[in-house]
């Protein structure tokens, strides 16, 4: 070795050991930031921000939000879209695909102005790419593979960069091999608040957000058909059906936001019992509060968000629901034919002769349902669940409650359980004298004669869609 090659290391060394000593940071500046995981599907308390610029935290229902670290200026995440374990609900679990352990994966939350820098390795068997669905961004960062950038093969890493230049509630979803990949679960939100006052932007006391999404999930197994284009029978928020839904849980008089996302195949339209709500923004930004009007449904279209306010002044359980009463309900057979006002006295008996455990649903509605136990397949939820102060609830899908209270803390997300209504304050039996007896019915299964005649009712042949009802 000559004597310019060994006094050129010497210096390269001295050079190299004073910087480590310098800065023991910046080797792992250079490395991968360490990917944050959850496992479980509770709902993380606000990740309020230790560095970066200040902002007011959002809630994910059930969901948590993506730790980052700053580096030079800029905001650095780590997304691993991976196969998951996903609760749904208490009693079942489905294998999904996610990110970071779980589906949906963690909400982002930056500030306008922000420079971001998202890690995205790919720990699944195909190739992916992240979309940032509503960004302003340069072209090449917009994820879509093929078209804006190869895809991400299995086993890699790429980086995505850009300014978060609007504020917002935005989502992030693969653009490779979508129909797939969404129906496996890949999603998340991204926030991106205020810098300062903004006039069309109000700060609030509670900030929820959640996605709409839906599986479908055959009784008794665990993987989601992905080939599936409408008749899904898992509708869920943040990959939860109720009773799995974490309630929302607000002091009288909050202001309330609840961002939601819809990446379903289908509309749905999101109820709020006990309150009026503004749309104060989509994916396209804040509202201008000249151009709100008050709802207490809002439609949220395939690919769309919408952020409702609302003040949270009237206590107790209030529902929020998808109004698609098809979508707060879980798996079931919409084979089953409609019998209402069906006699299956005889025939019952005659059948259990043969078959001991046959019963008929229906025949008074389906109310029943939600009170039988029935055998289920493992692994599966009952279409209709969930017991309130007051008895069962026959809910399932997509709903959950607004809890209102007076003594509900700041800060404070717990479960403060069920309203105590004041008293005289609910529905209650009329003790006086009865209802009069009804008039000899020509609709109701006999004919004026007082004669059974046979009725027969069943839904429409090829009745399976959720569409259209
Ligand atoms: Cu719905």
């Amino acid at each position: 070795m000559s004597n310019a090659r060994r006094h050129f290391l010497a210096r390269a060394g001295l050079i190299g050991a004073a910087a480590a000593s310098a800065a023991v940071g910046r080797g792992a500046l250079a490395a991968l930031p360490e990917p944050a995981s959850q496992q479980g599907a509770a709902t993380a308390p606000p990740l309020r921000p230790s560095t970066g610029r200040p902002y007011d935290p959002v809630v994910t229902l059930n969901g948590w939000s993506a730790p980052w670290r700053m580096n030079g200026g800029v905001k650095e995440f780590h997304l691993v879209a991976e196969p998951v374990e996903r609760e749904i609900a208490p009693g079942m679990v489905a294998r999904l695909w996610g990110y970071n352990g779980q589906s949906p994966g963690p909400t982002i939350e930056v500030v306008e102005g922000d420079k971001v820098r998202i890690f995205v390795t790919n720990r699944l068997p195909e190739h992916t790419t992240v979309h940032w669905h509503g960004q302003r961004l340069p072209n090449g960062m917009d994820g879509v593979g093929g078209l804006t950038q190869p895809q991400i093969p299995p086993g890699k890493t790429y980086v995505y960069e850009f300014t978060a230049r609007r504020p917002g509630t935005f989502m992030y979803h693969p653009h490779a091999d979508e129909m797939v990949q969404m129906a496996m679960g890949m999603m998340g939100l991204w926030i991106t608040h205020p810098k300062g006052g903004n006039p069309d932007i109000a700060r609030v006391d509670r900030d929820f957000c959640f996605l709409i999404n839906a599986y479908d999930i055959e009784p008794g197994s665990y993987v989601p058909r992905v080939n599936t284009m409408t008749e899904f029978n898992l509708w869920t928020w943040n990959s939860r059906a109720f009773p799995g839904i974490d309630t929302l849980n607000v002091q009288r008089g909050d202001r309330v936001r609840i961002r939601i996302g819809n990446l379903t195949m289908t509309n749905h339209p999101i109820h709020l019992h006990g309150h009026e709500f503004e749309v104060t923004g989509t994916d396209g930004g804040a509202v201008p509060r000249a151009a709100r009007w008050p709802e207490v449904t809002t439609d949220v279209g395939v690919g769309q968000m919408r952020q409702i306010e609302f003040i949270a002044d009237e206590e107790g359980d209030w529902a929020l629901h998808c109004h698609k009463s098809h979508h707060v309900m879980n798996a079931m057979g919409h084979e089953v034919p409609t019998m209402i006002g069906v006699d299956h006295r005889g025939l019952v008996e005659k059948i259990q002769k043969l078959v001991p455990d046959y019963m008929v649903m229906g025949e008074r509605g389906m109310a029943d349902m939600a009170e039988m136990e029935m055998p289920l397949p493992e692994n599966t939820l009952p279409m209709m669940a969930g017991r309130g102060p007051f008895g069962a609830l026959e809910m399932g899908g997509m709903f959950s409650v607004l809890k209102v209270r007076r003594d509900q803390k700041p800060g404070d997300y717990s479960d403060p359980g069920w309203y105590r209504h004041p008293e005289g304050t609910v529905a209650r039996e009329w003790t006086g004298e009865p209802a009069p007896a009804p008039r000899a019915p020509a609709q109701s299964g006999s004919s004026t004669d007082g004669r059974k005649v046979e009725m027969q009712v069943r839904k429409p042949q090829g009745h399976g869609s959720h569409e259209g009802h």
